[in-house]
């Protein structure tokens, strides 16, 4: 009998594929196949690791079948080969990437109806495809590929302020009651958050001109040591989209360091981690406003990427775990091209604090009685 769960995975799976491919409908050969930027993969590159991950995880782990292209293993494995080398590698062409994806999922689907779905593992397939298609968007954004009402540029609703929250004890991190949640985002741990204030809404392009334009480039003392070298040393003086964008749209695509600037400048600092959590999961009186935002641009945390205490990888180490304690930055929230399958209040992204190609803006956070 084919239960429920297989039947949305099904679905699930099979809606996963479309937004995959509908992404990329409007380009040919010439755009799928070149390096669009020099930090970011060649789009036949994510479709391509795409099928060969499921293929680990669906067809070969959970089925016990051989890989289907074992001798693309190396290539389409994230860590084999790195995004450096990526583009000037053979890869498979359009054609080759969209063949490989249909063929590993006419797989994926046999096993499933032979031996059912693996809670875990469907899930972790299903999510790293949609985490993918952000990617993609990310190096379709730098190469001007986008279509053109993507992404929106929206006003924010709500109005400008600070919630404020008392300090105590809080749950930080995934239970074992709502479904699959990543390894990093477990176990769900009590930590004493202090009462802290954070900004309702994210930080507007209009704003960040007004940061701009106030010297928030050429003031020395709003930046840290780091990120004052990375910015001089790249020549960073502006970001291009706030200039572009609708002025209460969030800020989007400023790397860790300029948030932290910004910040500065600001009489206010971000939030960490669990700040974030706790504010995005408050429940609030009934008709009081909570965050306002959520969702449309990554927000940068003030917090590095690290376990939680006892954390155990699982399934496999290169997730997540061999990211902690090396500088990478969290990021909470989700972006207009995040799925929302994806974006849980628990889910934590992480790049490394120099990155600008993320849709990531900030919201701030003070000490109360501050800014
Ligand atoms: C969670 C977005 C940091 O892109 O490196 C994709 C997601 N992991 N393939 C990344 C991921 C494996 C990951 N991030
Ligand atoms: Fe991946």
């Amino acid at each position: 009998m084919v239960g429920s769960v297989t039947l949305d995975t099904v679905a699930a799976l099979r809606e996963a594929r479309a937004r995959t491919l509908g992404l990329v409908a409007h380009l040919g050969a010439a755009d799928l196949e070149r390096q669009v930027d020099p930090v970011m993969s060649p789009l036949v590159w994510d479709l391509a690791h795409i099928a060969a991950y499921e293929d680990l995880w669906l067809c070969h782990r959970h089925g016990g079948e051989r890989l289907l292209h074992p001798e693309l293993a190396a290539t389409y494995d994230a860590f084999e080969t790195p995004r450096a080398v990526r583009g000037r590698i053979e890869l498979l062409d359009a054609e080759g990437a969209r063949a490989y994806l249909s063929a590993v999922r006419e797989r994926t689907l046999d096993v499933i109806e032979r031996q059912g779905v693996d809670p875990v593992l469907h899930e972790l397939v299903l999510r790293h495809e949609l985490q993918h298609t952000e990617t993609m968007r990310q190096a379709m954004a730098l190469g001007g590929l986008l279509p053109a009402d993507d992404p929106p540029d929206a006003p924010l609703e709500g109005e400008d302020g600070w919630l404020e929250l008392p300090g105590g004890p809080f749950a930080l991190g995934a239970g074992d009651e709502g479904g699959f949640s990543y390894d990093n985002e477990r176990p769900r741990h009590v930590v004493e958050v202090a009462a802290f204030r954070i900004a309702r809404r994210p930080v507007t392009n209009a704003t960040w001109l007004t940061f701009a334009e106030g010297g928030g480039y050429v003031r020395r003392e709003w930046w840290s040591d780091e990120g004052w070298s990375w910015k001089q040393c790249y020549d960073i003086t502006d970001c291009p989209g706030a200039r572009d964008g609708h002025p209460d749209a969030p800020a989007c695509c400023v790397s860790y360091f300029e948030a932290e600037a910004f910040a500065r400048a600001s009489g206010a600092r971000l939030p960490t981690e669990a700040e974030w959590e706790k504010a995005a999961t408050w429940e609030h009186e009934p008709g009081a406003p909570g965050l306002v935002g959520v969702g449309r641009v990554w927000e940068w945390t003030a917090s590095e990427f690290a376990g939680y205490p006892w954390f155990v990888a699982h399934p496999y180490r290169e997730y997540s775990e061999v990211f902690f304690g090396q500088g990478y930055r969290v990021l909470r929230g989700g972006s207009w091209a995040t799925a929302t399958r994806v974006a849980t209040p628990t889910f934590r992204n992480w790049d490394r604090p120099q990155r600008r190609q993320l849709f990531a803006g900030l919201r701030l956070a003070s000490d109360p009685g501050e800014a």
